[in-house]
């Protein structure tokens, strides 16, 4: 049976890092809905965040997107988090949105582009300095769109040339998170489509460099959980982007398509010791028609409800039934635990942390939606791309 205090103390430790861009506003690239009351500054999106923060207890760290969240003083934005009980979590680098990138940033085929985005990749690591931020995490949408269009091998060199240079950079407590996914805004191939080239980038560079498991960029019907099993086994799972998704990377609020997807990750991250060895558990997402903050807090609220679930399967009573060949009794096991109503054990974790057992109901109830949509008048609301 499972130890009880100690699954509540799992799930006390367990921080969800929310993503500044998700308080923004965001779209298709058919239609931006804006929402009244979307912050118009990096600091509003950190007073949103607090909220979370507030109502769910796990939610201390923002990630922040450069230059999306662009300020004078970094410094100064760490410490207006720090006055609303939160800190600075991973700085993404973005070498995607200026016109120089369009045949790729680090592994464009002229060395000038290339020299731009790595000195972008540099500046995110001064950044990091300034806001004591531990992770710096590298998306490239580099790739190309049709056969022959740039050699293949050669974009895996210059790649490899301009993670080895930001890897020096990189502090004695700082990490490189290298986040994969197999296609878009690159059809015929992306230079970091998968696991395995992240896997294999980062095994080169050494311990400080670690992959990103974003879950909305695998190809469908691909098993997350084995992937998730074997970095960690190999000490090189440095990050989750949490989303879900029907079809593509659809940026939906995680564990909303497949909870029991979710489950199974999060199974294998326990089993794997992965709560406790620095893996950071991020929220990539964007809500496009739903309202931000409530939404933000109900995928926070879905990752807990999985760990929970994930904590409580019995693992000696696997262990035996696996020893065994007993296949039925395995599987009855992680389905016991997945069956689990855990939101009572955790409406108790949050009373223990002297907060609200309801999120949801925390939040509605405590005027925030109503405050910023009378206040946030006036000037330019965040968005994808600001
Ligand atoms: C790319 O699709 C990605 O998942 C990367 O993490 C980017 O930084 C992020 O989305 C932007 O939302
Ligand atoms: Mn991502």
């Amino acid at each position: 049976m499972s130890d009880v205090p100690a699954v509540k103390a799992a799930l006390k430790s367990q921080a969800v890092e929310t993503p500044s861009w998700a308080y923004g506003n965001s779209g298709t690239r058919f239609k931006v809905f804006a929402q009244p009351g979307v912050p118009r500054s990096p600091q509003e999106k950190l007073d949103d965040a607090a909220q979370v923060h507030a109502v769910t207890g796990v939610a201390p760290t923002v990630a922040l997107h450069i230059p999306w969240d662009r300020v004078e003083d970094y410094g100064a934005l760490a410490k207006y988090a720090e006055e609303r009980g939160l800190k600075l979590g991973a700085i993404n680098s973005n070498v995607f949105q200026d016109d120089d990138y369009k045949l790729g940033s680090v592994t464009h085929p002229d060395p000038a582009v290339r020299r731009k985005a790595l000195t972008h990749l540099l500046e995110c690591v001064d950044i990091m300095d300034a806001t004591g931020s531990r992770d710096l995490k590298l998306w490239f949408s580099d790739g190309t769109n049709y056969p022959g269009q740039d050699d293949i091998a050669a974009r895996q060199d210059r790649l490899g040339e301009a993670l080895g240079a930001v890897y020096q950079r990189l502090g004695e407590d700082q990490r490189m998170l290298l986040e994969y996914k197999f296609f878009e805004p690159a059809f015929y191939a992306t230079d970091v489509p998968d696991w395995g080239t992240a896997y294999a980038h980062c095994l080169k560079l050494g311990p400080k460099a670690q992959v990103c498991v974003d879950t909305g960029h695998h190809a469908p019907g691909t098993n997350i959980e084995f992937i998730v099993a074997l970095l960690l086994r190999e000490k090189k799972l440095g990050a989750f982007d949490f989303n879900s998704r029907f079809y593509a990377d659809d940026d939906l609020m995680v564990g909303a398509a497949d909870p029991f997807q979710l489950f199974r990750i999060m199974y294998e991250v326990v089993r794997g010791g992965g709560l406790t060895s620095g893996v950071a558990f991020m929220l990539d997402q964007c809500h496009n028609i739903e309202p931000k903050i409530p939404a933000i807090i109900r995928s926070v609220m879905n990752v807990q409800e999985a760990t929970a679930k994930a904590l409580l399967v019995d693992r000696d009573a696997l262990a035996t039934a696996q020893r065994e060949g007993d296949v039925l009794g395995a599987n009855a096991v992680l389905m016991d635990a997945y069956n689990t109503d855990v939101r009572p054990l955790l409406a108790e974790v949050r009373e223990e942390l002297g907060i609200g057992p309801d999120p949801m109901a925390a939040y509605r109830g405590s005027g925030w939606a109503e405050r910023i949509v009378a206040e946030r008048v006036g000037g330019e609301q965040a968005g994808w791309g600001a």
